[in-house]
């Protein structure tokens, strides 16, 4: 495997890594504060970034290269609410965004068209996740933030996560 598509998917590996222990941390948080619905989200949230890490270790041990396991920092343990953490969903997903990007780049440059189109998975994983927030975002805005907002808020949460949970492929 090409050193420089080897290096960069090992820092996407440690990206991945870092988001779903980001998400476990909120989904924890969530649980403590009697928010189900956001907490069985952000668990389910937390699960498929480790498949996407998962995915890319194999993929790098497939061709070759050699997948390192990487060490990761505490994330943010405290959050203000929902308003916040859906916001830093989206903020984070963005960033996971232009660094899969960047690794597309790479792969191109470097002329390895078997992992640019490898990639292409999680391209169209990043746009639905970035889509997914800003609707969840849009709503926390209808509902606004009081009890019964709230409450119907986090009801629609446990909604969506049973439904990613039915599907096949995250
Ligand atoms: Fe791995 O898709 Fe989100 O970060």
């Amino acid at each position: 495997m090409n050193t420089r598509v080897e290096k960069a998917l090992n820092e996407q590996i440690k990206k991945e890594a870092e988001s779903s222990h980001f998400y476990l941390a909120i989904a924890s948080w969530a649980e403590e504060k009697g928010l189900n619905g956001t907490a069985t989200f952000f668990y389910a949230q937390s699960d498929e970034e480790r498949f996407h890490m998962l995915k890319l270790i194999h993929f790098v041990n497939e061709r070759g290269g050699k997948a390192l396991i990487p060490g990761i920092n505490a994330p943010q343990n405290d959050f203000d609410g929902i308003k916040q953490v859906f916001g830093l969903l989206l903020e984070h997903e963005v960033a996971v965004t232009e660094s899969i990007n960047k690794l597309v780049e790479i792969c191109l440059e470097e002329k390895d068209y078997t992992t640019q189109n490898f990639l292409q998975w999680y391209v169209a994983e990043q746009l639905e996740e970035e889509a997914q927030a800003k609707t969840i975002l849009d709503r926390i805005n209808l509902t606004g933030e009081d009890k019964g907002g709230l409450y119907l808020f986090d009801r629609d949460m446990e909604q969506m996560a049973s439904q990613k949970e039915q599907m096949p492929e995250q």
